[in-house]
């Protein structure tokens, strides 16, 4: 089996330049904007800008740069918007929803960064 990109998905889109974002951040590996639909006062979406549909098929495939770079953007954002514990923040959860059953929405690799308010204990 082969991981099966749509090029037309939104977040490819939008790496196009095709459709507007707000932009956290950027570097030449990875994307970072606000979530449209915002679930806590911090929530950010973390793309790599390389055609990956999942964690797993971006852990894969991409480059060791890619994933240092994705990761690094991670820990930049967390420490920007003060929700890094080991910065002397509050605490954030990440999520990445992959396939049918993690009910992925857009299927190019994003990950969730959320935070600013109190969590709640969650797994499923
Ligand atoms: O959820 C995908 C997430 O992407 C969901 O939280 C909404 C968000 N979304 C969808 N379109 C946009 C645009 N245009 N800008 C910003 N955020 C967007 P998942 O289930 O993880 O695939």
């Amino acid at each position: 089996m082969a991981y099966a990109y749509d090029d037309q998905n939104i977040f490819a889109r939008i790496l196009r330049g095709e459709i507007p974002n707000s932009t956290v951040m950027e570097t030449d590996h990875t994307l970072a904007f606000n979530d449209i639909a915002p679930q806590a006062p911090v929530h950010v979406l973390v793309i790599p800008k390389g055609a990956y549909v999942t964690l797993d098929h971006f852990a894969a495939q991409a480059s060791e740069a890619e994933i240092v770079d994705f990761h690094r953007v991670v820990a930049r954002i967390c420490a920007d918007l003060e929700v890094a514990p080991g910065m002397g923040g509050a605490g954030y959860r990440v999520i990445s929803n992959a396939g049918g059953d993690g009910v992925q929405e857009v299927p190019h690799y994003h990950l969730h960064i959320l935070g600013g308010r109190p969590l709640g204990r969650m797994l499923a």
